[in-house]
Protein backbone atom coordinates (compact mmCIF):
# COMPACT_ATOMS: atom_id res chain seq x y z
CA UNK A 1 0.00 0.00 0.00
CA UNK A 2 1.13 3.71 -0.70
CA UNK A 3 -0.04 6.25 1.17
CA UNK A 4 1.39 9.42 -0.15
CA UNK A 5 3.25 10.94 -3.11
CA UNK A 6 5.73 14.08 -3.85
CA UNK A 7 4.77 16.12 -7.10
CA UNK A 8 5.96 18.70 -8.32
CA UNK A 9 4.45 21.88 -10.30
CA UNK A 10 5.83 22.14 -14.05
CA UNK A 11 7.77 25.23 -14.69
CA UNK A 12 7.90 27.76 -17.20
CA UNK A 13 11.01 26.57 -18.19
CA UNK A 14 9.36 22.96 -19.29
CA UNK A 15 9.57 23.88 -22.54
CA UNK A 16 13.57 24.37 -22.35
CA UNK A 17 13.84 20.51 -21.17
CA UNK A 18 15.77 17.31 -22.10
CA UNK A 19 13.70 15.22 -25.25
CA UNK A 20 14.56 12.93 -27.21
CA UNK A 21 11.65 12.84 -29.71
CA UNK A 22 9.84 14.64 -31.84
CA UNK A 23 6.45 15.68 -31.22
CA UNK A 24 6.40 19.13 -30.33
CA UNK A 25 6.48 21.56 -27.99
CA UNK A 26 4.56 21.62 -24.84
CA UNK A 27 2.11 23.57 -24.11
CA UNK A 28 2.43 25.54 -20.48
CA UNK A 29 -0.86 25.76 -19.57
CA UNK A 30 -2.18 22.56 -20.89
CA UNK A 31 0.03 21.07 -18.89
CA UNK A 32 -0.35 22.93 -15.81
CA UNK A 33 -4.21 21.45 -16.50
CA UNK A 34 -3.06 17.85 -17.19
CA UNK A 35 -0.89 17.98 -14.08
CA UNK A 36 -3.69 19.24 -11.62
CA UNK A 37 -5.43 16.14 -13.33
CA UNK A 38 -2.82 13.69 -12.22
CA UNK A 39 -2.70 15.02 -8.68
CA UNK A 40 -6.61 14.23 -8.15
CA UNK A 41 -6.08 10.94 -9.95
CA UNK A 42 -3.45 9.95 -7.17
CA UNK A 43 -5.50 11.57 -4.85
CA UNK A 44 -8.51 9.08 -6.19
CA UNK A 45 -6.03 5.92 -5.57
CA UNK A 46 -6.31 7.21 -1.78
CA UNK A 47 -2.98 9.25 -1.60
CA UNK A 48 -2.00 12.28 0.66
CA UNK A 49 -0.46 14.36 -2.36
CA UNK A 50 2.55 16.70 -1.53
CA UNK A 51 2.70 19.68 -3.81
CA UNK A 52 5.99 20.87 -4.37
CA UNK A 53 5.94 24.37 -5.64
CA UNK A 54 7.09 24.79 -9.37
CA UNK A 55 11.27 25.43 -9.60
CA UNK A 56 12.56 27.48 -12.93
CA UNK A 57 15.81 27.14 -12.13
CA UNK A 58 15.53 23.00 -13.22
CA UNK A 59 13.29 22.74 -16.48
CA UNK A 60 12.67 18.61 -15.77
CA UNK A 61 12.40 19.19 -12.20
CA UNK A 62 8.26 18.23 -12.61
CA UNK A 63 9.60 14.60 -13.69
CA UNK A 64 10.47 13.67 -9.35
CA UNK A 65 10.91 9.94 -9.68
CA UNK A 66 14.28 9.95 -11.19
CA UNK A 67 15.37 11.91 -8.17
CA UNK A 68 15.25 9.51 -5.63
CA UNK A 69 14.24 5.58 -4.71
CA UNK A 70 11.93 5.54 -2.08
CA UNK A 71 11.64 1.92 -0.25
CA UNK A 72 9.77 1.15 3.03
CA UNK A 73 13.14 1.22 5.13
CA UNK A 74 15.03 4.05 3.10
CA UNK A 75 15.39 7.06 0.80
CA UNK A 76 17.75 6.76 -1.52
CA UNK A 77 18.87 10.20 -3.10
CA UNK A 78 20.12 9.35 -6.83
CA UNK A 79 22.61 11.14 -8.50
CA UNK A 80 20.90 12.09 -12.14
CA UNK A 81 22.69 10.64 -15.38
CA UNK A 82 21.89 14.51 -17.12
CA UNK A 83 23.96 16.98 -15.30
CA UNK A 84 21.14 19.49 -16.53
CA UNK A 85 19.00 17.60 -13.71
CA UNK A 86 21.41 16.89 -10.85
CA UNK A 87 20.53 19.73 -8.91
CA UNK A 88 17.00 18.97 -8.17
CA UNK A 89 17.92 16.48 -5.73
CA UNK A 90 18.45 19.19 -3.09
CA UNK A 91 14.88 19.93 -3.08
CA UNK A 92 13.81 16.60 -3.20
CA UNK A 93 16.18 15.95 0.07
CA UNK A 94 14.72 18.21 2.39
CA UNK A 95 11.40 17.03 1.49
CA UNK A 96 11.87 13.67 2.22
CA UNK A 97 13.97 14.11 5.27
CA UNK A 98 10.52 15.23 6.53
CA UNK A 99 9.25 11.68 6.20
CA UNK A 100 12.34 9.14 6.34
CA UNK A 101 15.35 9.13 8.94
CA UNK A 102 17.35 6.81 6.44
CA UNK A 103 18.54 8.72 3.98
CA UNK A 104 21.11 7.40 1.13
CA UNK A 105 22.86 9.04 -1.52
CA UNK A 106 24.38 7.62 -5.12
CA UNK A 107 27.96 9.23 -5.02
CA UNK A 108 30.08 10.08 -8.31
CA UNK A 109 30.83 8.32 -10.63
CA UNK A 110 27.96 6.67 -10.24
CA UNK A 111 24.47 8.12 -11.50
CA UNK A 112 21.32 6.77 -11.21
CA UNK A 113 17.90 8.04 -11.89
CA UNK A 114 14.91 6.21 -10.44
CA UNK A 115 13.08 6.16 -13.25
CA UNK A 116 15.42 3.49 -13.93
CA UNK A 117 14.73 1.11 -10.94
CA UNK A 118 11.45 -1.11 -10.81
CA UNK A 119 10.00 -2.47 -7.57
CA UNK A 120 9.10 -5.97 -7.60
CA UNK A 121 8.32 -7.03 -4.31
CA UNK A 122 11.16 -6.58 -1.76
CA UNK A 123 13.51 -6.97 -5.04
CA UNK A 124 14.14 -4.03 -7.71
CA UNK A 125 15.40 -4.89 -11.30
CA UNK A 126 17.72 -1.46 -12.07
CA UNK A 127 18.07 -0.69 -15.99
CA UNK A 128 21.89 0.26 -16.61
CA UNK A 129 20.94 3.20 -19.45
CA UNK A 130 22.51 6.32 -21.16
CA UNK A 131 21.48 7.95 -17.19
CA UNK A 132 22.18 5.43 -15.16
CA UNK A 133 25.59 3.42 -15.23
CA UNK A 134 26.94 0.23 -13.77
CA UNK A 135 28.59 2.28 -10.70
CA UNK A 136 25.67 4.02 -9.54
CA UNK A 137 23.50 1.26 -9.97
CA UNK A 138 25.95 -0.89 -7.78
CA UNK A 139 26.07 1.51 -5.49
CA UNK A 140 22.11 0.81 -4.84
CA UNK A 141 22.36 -2.96 -4.89
CA UNK A 142 24.81 -2.57 -1.81
CA UNK A 143 22.63 0.11 -0.49
CA UNK A 144 19.22 -2.47 -1.03
CA UNK A 145 20.91 -4.86 0.95
CA UNK A 146 22.23 -3.69 4.02
CA UNK A 147 18.04 -3.08 3.84
CA UNK A 148 17.68 -6.67 3.53
CA UNK A 149 16.43 -5.83 -0.65
CA UNK A 150 18.00 -8.00 -3.49
CA UNK A 151 18.77 -5.97 -6.47
CA UNK A 152 19.60 -7.42 -10.17
CA UNK A 153 20.90 -5.25 -13.74
CA UNK A 154 19.12 -5.32 -17.12
CA UNK A 155 21.20 -3.53 -19.76
CA UNK A 156 18.68 -1.10 -21.70
CA UNK A 157 18.84 -1.71 -25.87
CA UNK A 158 16.64 1.56 -26.79
CA UNK A 159 14.67 3.17 -24.27
CA UNK A 160 15.75 6.10 -21.85
CA UNK A 161 14.50 4.78 -19.08
CA UNK A 162 13.27 1.12 -17.77
CA UNK A 163 10.04 2.08 -16.44
CA UNK A 164 9.34 3.39 -19.94
CA UNK A 165 8.26 -0.11 -21.10
CA UNK A 166 7.87 -2.02 -17.79
CA UNK A 167 5.54 -1.64 -15.00
CA UNK A 168 5.21 -3.87 -11.61
CA UNK A 169 1.17 -3.99 -10.92
CA UNK A 170 1.85 -6.55 -8.06
CA UNK A 171 0.47 -9.99 -7.81
CA UNK A 172 3.37 -11.32 -10.26
CA UNK A 173 1.82 -9.41 -13.21
CA UNK A 174 4.04 -7.25 -14.94
CA UNK A 175 3.52 -5.00 -17.98
CA UNK A 176 5.70 -5.07 -20.56
CA UNK A 177 6.64 -3.72 -24.62
CA UNK A 178 9.23 -3.31 -26.53
CA UNK A 179 12.58 -5.16 -25.91
CA UNK A 180 11.37 -6.15 -22.47
CA UNK A 181 8.58 -8.54 -23.62
CA UNK A 182 10.99 -11.58 -24.00
CA UNK A 183 13.92 -10.72 -21.62
CA UNK A 184 15.14 -13.62 -19.89
CA UNK A 185 15.22 -11.70 -16.61
CA UNK A 186 11.23 -10.82 -16.73
CA UNK A 187 10.22 -14.43 -17.71
CA UNK A 188 8.97 -15.73 -14.12
CA UNK A 189 6.24 -12.99 -14.10
CA UNK A 190 2.96 -12.98 -15.77
CA UNK A 191 3.89 -10.98 -18.89
CA UNK A 192 0.84 -8.55 -19.93
CA UNK A 193 2.20 -7.66 -23.25
CA UNK A 194 1.47 -3.63 -24.40
CA UNK A 195 1.66 -3.78 -28.15
CA UNK A 196 4.28 -1.68 -30.06
CA UNK A 197 1.65 0.79 -31.57
CA UNK A 198 0.40 1.34 -27.88
CA UNK A 199 4.09 1.13 -25.85
CA UNK A 200 3.78 4.35 -24.51
CA UNK A 201 1.23 2.81 -22.02
CA UNK A 202 3.56 0.68 -20.53
CA UNK A 203 4.51 3.35 -18.30
CA UNK A 204 1.58 3.00 -15.69
CA UNK A 205 1.46 2.82 -12.31
CA UNK A 206 -0.51 0.20 -9.64
CA UNK A 207 -1.37 2.59 -6.62
CA UNK A 208 -3.60 0.74 -3.78
CA UNK A 209 -5.25 -2.07 -6.10
CA UNK A 210 -5.85 0.67 -8.85
CA UNK A 211 -3.79 1.25 -12.08
CA UNK A 212 -3.08 4.88 -13.59
CA UNK A 213 -2.52 4.24 -17.56
CA UNK A 214 -1.97 7.27 -20.12
CA UNK A 215 -5.15 8.08 -21.75
CA UNK A 216 -5.58 7.20 -25.12
CA UNK A 217 -4.26 3.44 -25.11
CA UNK A 218 -7.56 1.50 -25.41
CA UNK A 219 -6.45 -2.09 -26.32
CA UNK A 220 -3.56 -1.62 -23.05
CA UNK A 221 -6.22 -0.77 -20.98
CA UNK A 222 -8.29 -3.56 -21.83
CA UNK A 223 -5.19 -5.64 -21.08
CA UNK A 224 -4.90 -4.28 -17.66
CA UNK A 225 -8.54 -4.55 -16.91
CA UNK A 226 -8.85 -7.93 -17.82
CA UNK A 227 -6.92 -9.27 -15.42
CA UNK A 228 -9.16 -7.91 -12.85
CA UNK A 229 -7.52 -4.07 -11.82
CA UNK A 230 -9.60 -0.93 -12.29
CA UNK A 231 -7.30 1.81 -14.09
CA UNK A 232 -7.73 5.41 -13.84
CA UNK A 233 -6.69 7.58 -17.03
CA UNK A 234 -5.21 10.31 -17.15
CA UNK A 235 -4.01 12.37 -20.31
CA UNK A 236 0.06 13.64 -19.95
CA UNK A 237 0.19 14.74 -23.86
CA UNK A 238 2.41 17.69 -23.15
CA UNK A 239 5.05 15.51 -20.90
CA UNK A 240 5.05 12.77 -23.30
CA UNK A 241 6.52 15.64 -25.34
CA UNK A 242 9.42 15.60 -23.12
CA UNK A 243 10.11 11.91 -22.74
CA UNK A 244 7.59 12.10 -19.45
CA UNK A 245 5.10 9.62 -18.66
CA UNK A 246 2.91 8.80 -15.54
CA UNK A 247 5.54 7.12 -13.17
CA UNK A 248 7.87 9.81 -13.73
CA UNK A 249 5.52 12.69 -12.37
CA UNK A 250 5.38 11.05 -7.97
CA UNK A 251 7.29 9.79 -5.57
CA UNK A 252 5.11 6.71 -4.19
CA UNK A 253 5.77 5.57 -0.81
C1 LIG B 1 14.53 13.84 -18.94
O1 LIG B 1 14.98 13.64 -20.07
O2 LIG B 1 15.19 13.62 -17.94
C2 LIG B 1 13.12 14.37 -18.81
N1 LIG B 1 12.83 15.22 -19.91
C3 LIG B 1 12.13 13.21 -18.76
C4 LIG B 1 12.34 12.33 -17.58
C5 LIG B 1 11.36 11.22 -17.55
N2 LIG B 1 11.59 10.40 -16.41
C6 LIG B 1 11.15 9.17 -16.28
O3 LIG B 1 10.54 8.61 -17.18
N3 LIG B 1 11.41 8.53 -15.15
Amino acid sequence: MFKRAIVRVPCLNLVKGLTTIDLGVPDYQTALIQHNQYVEALKACGLEVIVLELDNSYPDSTFVEDTALLTKHCAIITNPGAPSRRGEVQGIQSVISQYYSNIEFIKMPGTVDAGDILMVESHYYIGISERTNIDGANQVILILNRYGYTGSLVPLKNMLHLKSSVAYLENNNLVASGEFVNNPEFQKHNILKINDDESYAANCVWINERVIIPKGFPNSRRTIEDVGYLTVEVDVSEFRKHDGDISCLSLRF
